[in-house]
């Protein structure tokens, strides 16, 4: 469980960002853009070179299940001929979540070094995040619509997490990506203190927005922006900036490829959250995207849509990792 504590007269305790300095004083560009907007994109963090080799490890995991999934010809863009996917188009069960493509994405000095200086040191921790492949103008599946949330619970105040996104494919207006409600993150605490209940604020590091509440934040100049991104850029934002994942309009023909990742102080993870983060390593387990705080132990096994297990499923990935010291010590299996 992560340390979050209702105490018992249900007046809840909040739990303040561990380092509530950071991003006091930028140290860049995109270290100022987060701060003030809750998220930037640093560019060219992987080399377009680098990143193609990495969409295609990821292309070929895809295709590594047997169907007749053909990445130039749209008819067999199907679930028959996918391994499930969720509802948001990611995959995390499988064991991908430590595939060798994973971790070299993940490992790549210029989206590592990001982290490392975003937080003031190289002793990190990283996410097992899952890898979103999403095809465009689907034939069986309708367009899902725009769901705005975030991804902090309303009890954690201040900046706790940094997410990220590494770009495989490029995002262009009506490419499929990542929308962000800029300068929503600032206006986190007021919201939740004068538009919500407090006896309704869970652990749950996860929380969606209606229409209304939306209309809330517009009425203060928020409004909604798609992030807009080369193969190879890093994009990143604070767990408390309202977003969602956009899917491509009708012109895209782009084949949106990325691998979410974030990283965080090992230092600032518990005991416990160390414990069940190597227990989900073991398994080749995926979790959400905080690397440090609310590790959650998901079902590692793949179901089909009927509720049977899928015979594809795999108890480990396809092509293991090497287990480096840096890999297990971002996987919180070593320690520094
Ligand atoms: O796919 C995206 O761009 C956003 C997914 C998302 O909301 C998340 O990773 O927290
Ligand atoms: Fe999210």
């Amino acid at each position: 469980m992560a340390p979050i504590a209702i105490s018992p007269q249900s007046s809840p305790t909040l739990i303040p960002a561990a380092l509530p300095n950071l991003l006091k004083q930028p140290q860049s560009d995109w270290q100022a853009d987060l701060k003030r907007n809750g998220y930037a994109v640093v560019k060219g963090a992987i080399s377009q070179a680098r990143a193609a080799e990495l969409r295609a490890e990821a292309h070929d995991w895809l295709q590594s299940f047997g169907t007749d999934l053909d990445f130039e010809n749209p008819e067999t863009w199907t679930s028959q001929n996918l391994p499930v996917q969720s509802k948001i188009n990611t995959f995390h069960t499988y064991g991908v979540a430590h595939e060798q493509f994973m971790w070299d994405a993940r490992m790549e000095p210029g989206v590592l070094g990001a982290f490392e200086r975003l937080w003031g040191t190289d002793e990190l921790l990283a996410s097992f995040d899952s890898l979103n492949i999403t095809f465009p103008n689907r034939k069986d599946v309708p367009r899902k619509p725009a769901w705005e949330h975030i991804d902090q619970s309303p009890l954690r105040r201040g900046l706790h997490c940094v997410q990220g996104i590494i770009n495989l494919s490029p995002a262009g207006p009506d490419d499929g990506g990542l929308v962000v409600y800029p300068g929503s993150h600032a206006l986190n605490d007021e919201f939740f203190d004068t538009q919500t209940d407090k006896a309704t604020w869970d652990p749950l590091d996860r929380y969606m927005f209606s229409g209304a509440q939306l209309d809330w934040f517009k009425a203060r100049g928020i409004q909604p922006h798609k992030v807009c991104a080369d193969t190879g850029d890093l994009i990143l934002w604070d767990s408390r900036t309202i977003h969602y994942g956009a899917e491509p309009l009708e012109t895209s023909n782009q084949i949106r490829t990325v691998i979410y990742t974030a990283y965080a102080p090992a230092r600032l993870a518990s005991e416990e959250q160390l414990k069940i983060k190597a227990e989900v390593f073991s398994k080749y387990g995926g979790t959400t995207h905080w690397p440090h705080e609310n590790i959650v132990v998901r079902d590692t096994r793949t179901f089909l849509p009927d509720g049977t297990r899928d015979p594809r499923d795999r108890e480990q990935p396809r092509k293991l990792p090497i287990m480096s010291d840096k890999l297990l010590k971002l996987a919180g299996v070593k320690r520094y």
